[in-house]
């Protein structure tokens, strides 16, 4: 099972030594025939598109491995700094259609395929996606590895090798209702198995101070139930400049069966069973967005990564440095990708103290030198927390490194604030109560030499609120780092047509250097230049149309506005307060106040998590209202609605270049940034936005002409708490009260009544932490405004123009270079082609 142990030495080093692989049509057609035939063992009678886009997948992935092994041989021999990317979640999507472009083989391998009768776009679409994510945060995971292989910057992703990843989402009766996602099924081409770098990693048992031979105080791990961590390497090309990065998942497994006795007086059988309780670490992606607290299994898949990669990344250090940690911290930098790595701040210090035989002072000097910590949210609530006492059973030898960092911390703050018990109180890493809680936010603050957040607003907002204290303790510690999207798969890939245009205007450079694209901002008023965007945005509508068309069978005509918001279902994105909006809109059509009408079709897509009661309704409600909507022949192609089953990175890739507005209606203060946001910005969409998170940022690049603002500030939010009356709103807004009408008689609901009921107490309630009722009026407003300025063609155009051209900001490769130069200090490291 494990072959750590067991090498030969083989002086050979002309075995791995071979020419590059040709991107030639004819040797592509070599290999494609031979992996179909010999690999796959297909034959004439083959049918099933699985082996024909396995035969490319392998052909392709051919084409990464010499680009790989020089990259990792440059980052060996140079004895470069490295960055580690720790994230429970990496949001890949589809791999195929994204390694071609990155090397430059699309219409090579296109042709080919021509040649052998076979359409590439059917192979792409056979491919499914890796949806090792929820959200945002899974999501940016996978464009910041896009950007760094792309500006060559030596960094490894570490996650986990999930069995399923996020749930399918069918759409029963207007109902979410989960499937789970067996992605592995079919095998997946582009992982490696690496068994001989296993790792071990403990669980439960306690902890022993003993004496070494030496005399020297000493603490062990013992009595622990282990399990093994497999890794499983993915290739994370560059853009066209040869370097292949790496993506390290790993897999849980048992021990050996030897082992399985040990812990089992039971037989054979049940010993072997037990194996599933080593294997479910890995098992599923926890479907959550928002921290679900106290599963068990959930802290044992923290730990996992994090006591797996970092032993990893040691043991290799040991190898090349036979123990001299000196220069440790100068040449290693982690990354957290939010709390849920936060385990290895304690597990770094383990590792060196109890296997390495370092003094606590020396290991925490380069502990909270080597980590660096990128808080996603300001919701308190999603805050993580543990348990002490289950922390302890689980996790005994971490926790007691945890108190002693705390007890250190405790009196830092202490000689900072001498006899200010209550600021101790509020920033111990433990917080009091029946059950003493572990803030892993806390943690990883103390732990790290680098606080970030995602967005200006953001970053400033956790600096004045959440994490005031520490910041008013390490000023120096805080900083921002705005999000980005990759353009090679948010404009490159997915948006062939604009991207064949801006190429022509401005040549290509715009893909691995976005700013460029703001030459197309002269181009704006040129009406030749505008016809052309028109048309292209036109041809991407027909595409999401037909998308509504096969998924939701709704017919989206394409001369009406495309009105779109896609995201994970939170009371705090306010779909409720869009669903309002479209039922004031239904309303007017009834009504016949349609003077000066604009067509329009509203698709809201996103999931829920399974125990988020609200939010699975919420989802009912739009169904409904679809529904109702799409069937009345008075609203006609007036009004369309459709719900989305499903949304994943694969539909966003069809629904970004053919939407015209974008919906990001947060309640100002509470998205920490958003990415939706500039992935419709920069193909060519119109924002309809609240002063939240990286929308501000948005808006001050394209400037508030060409975006639809509304809604109140976080700053006004804040005040109106405490004199929030959504009833006076209501009362005094007929508009607003024709929809509450609407929704209070069961139109929606006809069969079902008080279906809705939470929904309607919600926005009335006066603690309505999203203060739906308050922005309703601006929003509506602005939709007026958008309105107009759709019917203008030209207008609308140039400002979908100056969207795209205004975006340049918003690439990952802009965010990366601004954490390397601000927090890793990483050198790009070239690789040597042409050899
Ligand atoms: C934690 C503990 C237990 C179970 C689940 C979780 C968990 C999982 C995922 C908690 C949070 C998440 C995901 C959060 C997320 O996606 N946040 C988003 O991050 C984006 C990238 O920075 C931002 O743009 C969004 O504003 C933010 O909501």
């Amino acid at each position: 099972m494990v072959h750590k142990k067991k090498r030969i030495s083989i002086n050979s080093p002309s075995l791995s030594e071979l020419p590059p692989l040709s991107l030639e049509v004819p040797d592509l057609i070599n290999d494609y025939r031979h992996y179909f035939t010999y690999t796959l063992g297909q034959n004439k009678y083959s049918h099933s598109v699985k082996y024909f886009y396995k035969a490319l997948a392998l052909t392709v992935r051919d084409r990464l491995m010499e680009r790989w092994k020089k990259t990792r041989y440059g980052y060996i021999e140079s004895h470069c700094k490295q960055g580690y990317y720790l994230s429970l979640e990496f949001l890949m999507g589809r791999a195929l259609g994204n390694a071609m472009l990155n090397i430059g083989v699309t219409d090579t391998v296109e042709e080919a395929m021509h040649e052998l009768g076979i359409k590439l776009e059917d192979l792409v679409e056979a491919e499914v996606d890796a949806g090792l994510g929820n959200g945002g945060l899974g999501r940016l995971a996978a464009c910041f590895l896009d950007s760094c292989a792309t500006l060559q910057l030596p960094v490894m992703g570490y996650g986990i090798r999930y069995e399923y990843g996020m749930f399918r989402q069918c759409i029963v009766d207007g109902r979410q209702v989960e499937e789970p996602d067996h992605w592995l099924r079919d095998g997946n081409p582009w992982e490696q198995e690496r068994p001989e770098f296993t790792q071990r990693v403990r669980f439960e048992g306690y902890s022993e101070h003993y004496r070494t031979e030496g005399g020297e105080q000493r603490v062990r791990w013992v009595g622990s139930r282990d399990v093994l961590a497999v890794p499983y390497d993915i290739p994370i090309p560059g853009y066209r400049n040869g370097t292949v990065n790496t993506l390290r998942l790993w897999k849980a497994a048992a021990t050996d069966a030897f082992d399985l006795g040990e812990f089992n007086a039971g037989g054979y059988a049940e010993s072997v069973a037990t194996k599933n309780e080593a294997e479910n670490i890995s098992m599923v992606l926890y479907p959550n967005d928002a921290s679900e607290n106290g599963k068990v299994l959930r802290l044992r898949q923290q730990y996992f990564l994090a006591s797996a990669s970092l032993q990893d990344v040691v043991e290799r250090w040991v190898m090349v440095n036979k123990g001299n940690f000196s220069d440790f911290a100068v040449n290693n930098c982690f990354q957290l990708n939010d709390t849920h790595p936060s385990c290895a701040v304690p597990e770094l210090m383990r590792i060196l103290m109890d296997d390495q035989g370092m003094e606590w002072d020396q290991a925490w000097g380069i502990t909270c030198r080597t980590m660096a910590y990128t808080n996603h949210t300001l919701l308190p609530e999603a805050l993580e927390k543990w348990p002490l006492p289950l922390f302890g059973q689980l996790l005994p030898r971490i926790l007691e490194i945890i108190l002693e960092i705390n007890a250190r911390f405790i009196a830092e703050v202490s000689s900072h604030w001498p006899g200010d018990t209550d600021r101790m109180r509020r920033m111990s890493i433990i917080e009091e109560g029946a059950v003493p809680q572990v803030r892993m936010a806390y943690l990883a603050i103390v732990g790290s030499f680098s606080v970030n957040g995602v967005a200006a607003l953001h970053s400033q907002l956790l600096a004045q609120g959440l994490f005031r204290d520490f910041h008013e303790l390490w000023p120096h510690k805080f900083n921002n780092k705005t999000n980005g999207v990759t353009p090679r798969r948010w404009i490159a890939r997915c948006n062939p047509d604009l991207s064949r245009l801006v190429s022509e205007k401005i040549g290509d450079g715009w893909i691995a250097d976005l700013q460029q694209i703001n030459r197309i901002a002269g181009l704006a008023d040129d009406p030749e230049f505008r016809q052309r965007w028109h048309e292209v945005k036109q041809s991407n509508k027909m595409r999401l149309a037909a998308l509504v068309q096969a998924a939701c069978n709704v017919a989206f005509n394409p001369e009406a506005l495309f009105d779109v918001q896609v995201k994970r279902i939170h009371e705090y994105k306010r779909q409720l307060l869009n669903i309002l909006h479209v039922i004031h809109l239904y309303d007017r059509i009834k009504r016949g106040d349609t003077a000066g009408w604009t067509d329009r079709c509203v698709l809201i897509g996103g999931k829920a998590a399974p125990g988020y009661a609200m939010a699975k309704l919420i989802i009912k409600l739009i169904s409904n209202v679809a529904q109702v909507v799409n069937a009345d022949p008075a609203v006609g192609d007036k009004l369309k609605v459709a719900f989305l089953p499903n949304y994943s990175v694969t539909a966003m890739e069809v629904i970004c270049p053919g939407t015209d507005l974008s919906e990001q209606l947060s309640t100002a203060g509470k998205e920490a940034s958003g990415t939706g946001n500039m992935k419709f910005m920069m193909n060519g969409a119109v924002t309809i936005g609240t002063l939240d998170g990286a929308n501000i940022e948005i808006r001050e690049e394209v400037g508030e002409d060409n975006f639809f603002m509304f809604g109140l500030t976080s700053e006004q939010v804040d005040e109106q708490r405490w004199q929030y009356d959504p009833n006076a709103i209501i009362s005094h807004d007929d508009d607003l009260q024709k929809v509450m009408n609407l929704l209070r008689c069961g139109h929606f609901n006809l069969f079902e009544g008080g279906l809705f009921d939470p929904i309607i107490n919600a926005i009335c309630s006066p603690y309505d932490p999203w203060v739906v009722a308050a922005d309703f009026r601006s929003f509506v407003d602005a939709q007026q405004r958008v309105a107009a300025a759709y019917q203008d063609r030209e207008r609308w155009t140039r400002m979908s123009i100056l969207n795209t051209a205004c975006s340049g900001k918003f690439s990952t490769d802009r965010t990366i270079s601004n954490y390397n130069e601000e927090i890793w200090h990483l050198k790009p490291m070239p690789i040597r082609t042409g050899e």
